[in-house]
């Protein structure tokens, strides 16, 4: 149906939202994000942005209401909507982790049975405790979960955790992991055309914007005699592009490398004999 737009739901205010429009917009999306906008139509591809609140995205999503969104892992999986996860995005991380007061008896999972938690997310600790077969009762809060031991609210607490500062600061300590938890992209399953290849373009976009933030763009000039010993250093996409200097016996070397051990890899082609070496940012890229 010519015309058609696709609706992707993102969090309107909060910790996804920032990194949310950074994503689109590195896709090349335009779009009015104003304050306080509901939804905002982008200029250049036939997408909608509807602005919400993170804990209704899954079940918009279901209902139709948007056909895709952005969320916490641990939002979606405590909806129990049945959507598609389709990609990581590699933001918004944290874990869902169990706390007692600092100093209590805990040895392990079982130290918890007949003890009350207090969570907001009681369908994900439930099954988790049902997984590891410990009796334990529930208690459901909507939010400032870290200050419920110190009122006498609960025993323990089972809440996001990132830095690990707010359970620090009120004298809690981590115990254990319920689950791991990133941004994702949510779709339901039944799309039609064209909103499915929309989705689909989406999708490349992002995995071009998100390859291309883990990896960089790197030259550099090498003595002819060392090209095979940096070859190995930098094997590329496919592999290096080498290119003659007009400096008789050098060349000049281009390829990628992945950011996360950039450093060394600069140290190591160094030592083998790489002079002049540049390191770019690299806005998308595809394999
Ligand atoms: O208003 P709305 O309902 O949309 O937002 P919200 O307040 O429910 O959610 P928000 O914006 O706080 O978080 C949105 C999503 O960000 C979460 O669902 C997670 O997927 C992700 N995320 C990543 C986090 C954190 N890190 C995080 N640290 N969400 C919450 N926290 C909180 C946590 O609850 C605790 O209070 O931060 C505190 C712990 O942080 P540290 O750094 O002190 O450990
Ligand atoms: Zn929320």
């Amino acid at each position: 149906m010519p015309g058609k737009r696709l609706q992707l739901a993102i969090q309107k205010s909060g910790r996804l939202s920032e990194a949310s429009i950074k994503l689109l917009k590195k896709c090349d999306i335009r779009f009015d994000n104003g304050l306080g906008k509901l939804r905002s139509s982008a200029f250049n591809f036939p997408l909608d942005i509807l602005f919400l609140r993170d804990d209704d995205i899954p079940q918009y999503v279901a209902d139709g209401v948007a056909d895709c969104g952005i969320v916490g892992e641990n939002v979606y999986y405590e909806s129990g909507s049945e959507l598609e996860i389709l990609q990581h995005l590699g933001f918004g991380k944290c874990r869902l982790s169990l706390a007692v007061v600092k100093g209590s008896r805990y040895e392990s999972l079982s130290s918890l049975t007949g003890k009350k938690i207090a969570t907001s997310y009681p369908q994900l600790l439930s099954a988790f405790l049902e997984k590891n077969a410990v009796e334990a009762e529930v208690h459901t809060i909507s939010g400032s979960v870290e200050i419920a031991p110190s009122i006498g609210v609960s025993d323990a607490i089972c809440d996001l955790v990132s830095s690990g500062n707010t359970l620090f600061t009120n004298g809690l300590e981590e115990v254990a992991t319920v689950m791991e938890s990133e941004a994702v992209l949510v779709s339901r399953r039944d799309l039609g055309e064209p909103l499915k290849s929309l989705l689909k373009s989406l999708e490349f976009r992002f995995s071009s914007v998100n390859e291309a933030l883990n990896n960089k763009y790197i030259l550099l000039n090498a003595p002819i005699e060392k090209i095979r010993e940096i070859e190995e250093i930098l094997p590329g996409i496919k592999s290096p592009t080498i290119l003659p200097l007009a400096k008789e016996g050098w060349c000049s070397v281009h390829s990628v490398i992945g950011v996360k051990d950039s450093w060394e890899t600069i140290e190591q082609l160094k030592s083998a004999g790489a002079e002049g070496i540049l390191v770019i940012a690299i806005d998308q890229m595809v394999r």
